[in-house]
């Protein structure tokens, strides 16, 4: 008999040994009985941590042990066969476990689940017959279902496994996280029964649903309402969500939804009036019932529109706020998690403190596009992450089993639309939308693990879809069968209704008034609307103008011994902290800078950061390596070079009266951006800034640029000031880390919506961030940002270039002989400084070259003035790196067109129309730039 070695044991494994003998002795092999009877000594010296066990076994005065304070041991198996059963039901138990789901009835419309043999006792070996089932403890198969035996367990077993919810848990990684759902599972805890008037509410509700959905189509024959119907039991389900979410002390709820059932959840959850969803289906037909406003936005779609409400919870009211989202299915899961960590930070101090318990986030998700969507699986590896952790979002697979008329043998490879969840340990709670009860206890379970283990978790909500995709759809071109079966079905509302009819919680009568009382209040809602319509004055004038600002009031330069503190502050390090010492060098050199000139982009961001960080306002940055910067440029984060441990000046500022938070990002742009969007929208007095590895990239979130960014304020009054930060720059690097696509900016850059700038000095990058920061009207910043020039000593600003100057958008040329100027070069970016610095330029007394530096708003005076400030000019040459159907030329030509005498030219240098941004070689790359570069001072 070999010995176990107890100084080499492993803890885990020792443990569970101990747990099988004190629950039966006879169960461990003979060699670790000797041990925990003879040897406790021993093994308590390697493993104090089994000390609570072995205190369960004592010597019974004879020299024998024996376990004490445990229930007595269930008999051990007397035979073989019994043994081989106790095998075969821990099997079974596991089977439930795992694959019960394969069994559960999950559709409404009845569908046969496919099954799974491992669920079948007859099929194990031994075949677990009901007669072997009755002598095979339970107690053994560690179940948290009631039974003495497998026989009572497991009809328990299958009804918890396979009924009308099922569960996908074993995935999961962490051992206490499926020990306690288990438990929670299998004890019923949150499956209890509604007494009587939960049940009628809970019809009253589902008849609300139901009856809203019948009005709108009745009442808008043909207009798209995206009913609900088939899965009613969703408003119930937030509801439900809502009233615990409170319980637990949280203050909102963020709700990210699509199409499908929006009306009903923006009346019933967020609390809009009826009037106000019906006067969207009358501004369809009646120009007269548009809301008013002073706006000139294009507005949006009804079932686009966020809206913001009071819920009233059995513990006090809470706010719920229902995210504005364009049709681009699931590209606003990032933003309501923006949003989300944005209402849960509190942003007065440090790096900024995240409770998660203030706000909920909800996904709605449709079945279709969770599977389909990268930026699901974008958003939820952003879960557990220290920057973008919200403490657990409660998805909600709305699930119609199709998507428009896609079946889902076509849209995935995986079984369950939730699959891809499993990837990321997220426990799956599958429901049966017509078992409203059920369905509520799918929700107060997810909750429940929200709460315990702050993680996400997933509901998929099993429904179907009673009409076409949408109103003006006929479902059964496409899926005959399954319209022809939901025409037969009868709806949930009639389900329950029925039911609680039979079981005499109500009459019938009682149960037909909950569903006309909800006819009679749409009714009078809409004769009420009709009233007023015509008193209102249209809103689509294009006269009226988007509140706007252009920011030129605002103060940016800050004293010069403020910054020489701030500055000082910044290279203050706490004692023992050793940063590599190259590193040290660097940064030690920002002291002579400040008073000798040479202030880099580095430095004078770390000093526009500080600055506002003393004034109060908060800052969030983010991007992929920004604690570093990708060009080793910003060490926002100090790394001890023996510890690893880190520090953050910027979080320990004498006089800081706002968080600095910073945090290197996944490799996701589109979810990133999206969140930073969310949580900047929900956070309008900090500056949040997301900066792109290459500017290049930045178009992997172009749906978050075109529909959010750009748009947002156009569609849905919401804006905020979040500031792209995105590096571009011809420098001979290729096609992919040139070109932040600024022409794509510029297209969309109308009715001061966005900002738009590439600065040329650090002090010009210092004065935008804290303009962007300090004015009073909020609006998206994409800012072009350098790479070569990050430490071009000619690009380098002074102590009173920060302290007295302030941003311009144009920059004429310092040198310029006015009276000689013939031929005015006009460009933007890096090419400025190759241009300057050309041994052509010094030549050319009579050409000037001057800078754009904010090319959206276009700075018109200035540009009028710039022009007429040249009495002798002939040409006027705009010059671009970039190819000429790209860059800025297409978008700024009619206003340099504009700017300047009728009698001046107005002429193009830079790459020609190309299909690509920049060369791959970077000889040819340098080619080109000479060309252009001797090109732009003329002949
Ligand atoms: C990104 C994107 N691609 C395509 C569409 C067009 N579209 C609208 S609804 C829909 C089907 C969605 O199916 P599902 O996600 O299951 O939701 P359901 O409409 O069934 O509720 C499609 C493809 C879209 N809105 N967004």
């Amino acid at each position: 008999m070999e010995r176990p070695d107890v100084d080499g044991l492993n803890s885990g494994y020792a443990a569970l040994l101990l747990e099988q003998y004190l629950d039966n002795p006879s169960s461990v092999p003979s060699e670790w009985r000797d041990l925990f009877e003879s040897r406790p000594e021993a093994l308590l010296q390697s493993q104090p941590g089994l000390a609570k066990l072995l205190g369960q076994i004592r010597d019974d005065g004879n020299g024998q042990a024996v376990v004490v304070a445990r229930p007595a041991a269930p008999e051990a198996p007397a035979d073989a066969e019994l043994l081989g059963a106790v095998a075969a039901s821990m099997a079974l138990v596991k089977a439930f476990r795992m694959h019960g789901h394969l069994a559960a009835r999950l559709d409404p419309l009845g569908s046969e689940p496919p099954g799974d043999p491992a669920l079948e006792p007859e099929r194990l070996v031994p075949k677990l017959t009901p007669e072997l089932q009755a002598r095979v403890p339970a107690s053994l198969l560690r179940l948290y279902v009631e039974g003495e035996t497998l026989a009572d367990a497991l009809p328990r077993l299958r009804e918890t496994y396979t009924g009308t919810i099922a569960y996908e848990i074993e995935h999961i990684s962490d051992h206490e996280e499926r020990v306690w759902l288990r438990q929670a599972i299998e004890s019923g805890r949150y499956r209890r029964p509604l007494a009587d008037e939960q049940r009628v509410r809970l019809l009253a509700r589902l008849s609300q649903v139901e009856g809203m959905e019948h009005y709108l189509r009745r009442a808008f024959l043909g207009q798209k309402q995206f009913s609900v119907e088939g899965l009613d039991v969703m408003i119930p389900m937030l509801d439900e969500a809502i009233e615990i979410a409170a319980a637990n002390g949280a203050h909102e709820v963020v709700i990210g939804m699509a199409h499908r059932g929006r009306l009903n959840v923006l009346a019933h959850v967020v609390g809009r009036p009826y009037e106000t969803v019906l006067r969207e289906f009358e501004g369809e037909r009646t120009i007269g019932a548009v809301v008013t406003s002073d706006e000139a936005g294009t507005g949006d779609v009804k079932y686009h529109l966020g809206a913001q409400g009071t819920y009233s919870t059995g513990a006090g009211e809470i706010t719920v706020t229902l995210v504005s989202n364009p049709s681009h299915l699931e590209a606003v899961d990032p933003v309501v998690e923006g949003r989300a960590r944005a209402e849960q930070t509190d942003r007065s101090t440090g790096g900024g403190f995240s409770d998660p318990s203030v706000a909920l986030p909800v996904l709605i998700h449709g079945d279709a596009s969770f599977a389909g969507q990268g930026t699901v699986a974008e958003t939820l590896n952003l879960e557990a992450l220290p920057g973008y952790s919200t403490g657990g979002t409660l998805h909600l697979i709305a699930n119609n089993q199709v998507g428009f008329t896609t079946d889902p043998e076509s849209g995935r490879s995986t079984r369950y639309s939730s699959d891809l969840a499993k990837g990321f340990d997220i426990p799956i709670v599958h429901v049966n939308a017509d078992d409203p009860e059920a369905a509520l206890a799918a929700i107060r379970l997810a909750m429940a693990y929200r709460r315990k283990f702050g993680h996400d978790v997933v509901v998929d909500l099993v429904g179907y879809r009673r009409h076409g995709h949408n109103e003006q759809d006929e479902a059964a071109y496409t899926q005959p069968l399954l319209a022809a079966a939901i025409a037969e079905h009868p709806t949930v509302r009639e389900q329950f209704a029925a039911r609680l009819v039979r079981e005499g919680t109500l009459t019938q009568e009682q149960a037909d008034e909950l569903a006309t009382d909800v006819q009679t209040e749409l009714r009078h809602a809409h004769e009420a609307l009709k009233e007023t319509f015509g008193l209102a004055p249209s809103s689509l004038s294009s006269e009226s103008r988007l509140p706007a600002g252009t920011g030129a009031d605002v103060v940016t330069a800050v004293p010069a011994d403020r910054l020489r503190a701030l500055n000082e502050q910044l290279l203050r390090l706490p004692d023992g902290l050793a940063p590599h010492p190259k590193l040290m060098r660097q940064l030690e050199r920002r002291r002579d800078t400040l008073e000798q000139g040479g202030i880099d982009w580095g430095q004078a961001e770390a000093l526009a950061f500080a600055s506002l960080l003393v004034d109060g306002i908060p800052i969030r940055l983010t991007g992929q390596d920004s604690e570093r910067g990708t060009f080793s440029h910003r060490h926002a984060v100090l790394h001890d070079l023996h510890t690893g441990a880190t520090f953050t000046p910027l979080q320990h500022l004498d006089e800081s009266a706002a968080a600095f938070e910073i945090f290197n990002s996944p490799l996701s742009e589109y979810a990133c951006l999206g969140f930073e969007y969310g949580y900047s929208a929900a956070a309008p007095e900090a500056l949040v800034l997301w900066e792109a590895q290459f500017g290049d990239f930045v178009n992997g979130a172009q749906i978050v640029i075109d529909q959010f960014i750009a748009a947002g304020l156009s569609k849905w009054r919401e804006t905020s000031r979040l500031t792209l930060l995105l590096p571009h720059g011809y420098e001979g690097n290729g096609p992919e880390h040139s070109s932040a696509r600024l022409e794509r900016f510029l297209q969309l850059a109308a009715q001061e919506n966005i900002r738009i700038a590439n600065c040329t000095t650090a002090a010009q990058y210092f004065h935008l961030l804290r303009r962007q920061a300090l004015d009073a009207t909020a609006r998206p910043l994409v800012a072009m940002t350098p790479k070569g020039l990050l430490r071009l000593k000619q690009a380098g600003s002074s102590l009173d270039d920060l302290a007295q100057a302030e941003f311009r958008p144009l920059l004429d040329d310092p040198d310029a002989d006015r009276d000689r100027v013939e031929r005015l070069v006009l460009c933007q970016g890096k090419v400025y400084y190759d241009i300057a610095g050309h041994e052509q330029r010094g030549a050319a007394g009579q050409v000037a070259v001057a800078r754009l530096e904010q090319l959206y708003p276009f700075p018109v005076a200035q540009a009028k003035a710039l022009l007429s400030s040249y009495p002798n000019l002939r040409e006027l040459v705009w010059v671009q790196e970039e190819p000429q159907n790209m860059g800025a030329w297409r978008a700024i030509r009619h206003r340099l067109e504009e700017a300047k005498p009728d009698h001046v030219p107005l002429l193009y240098v830079g790459r020609p129309w190309r299909a690509s941004p920049s060369e791959g070689y970077p000889t040819a790359h340098l080619r080109e730039q000479d060309r252009i570069v001797r090109a732009a001072p003329g002949a």
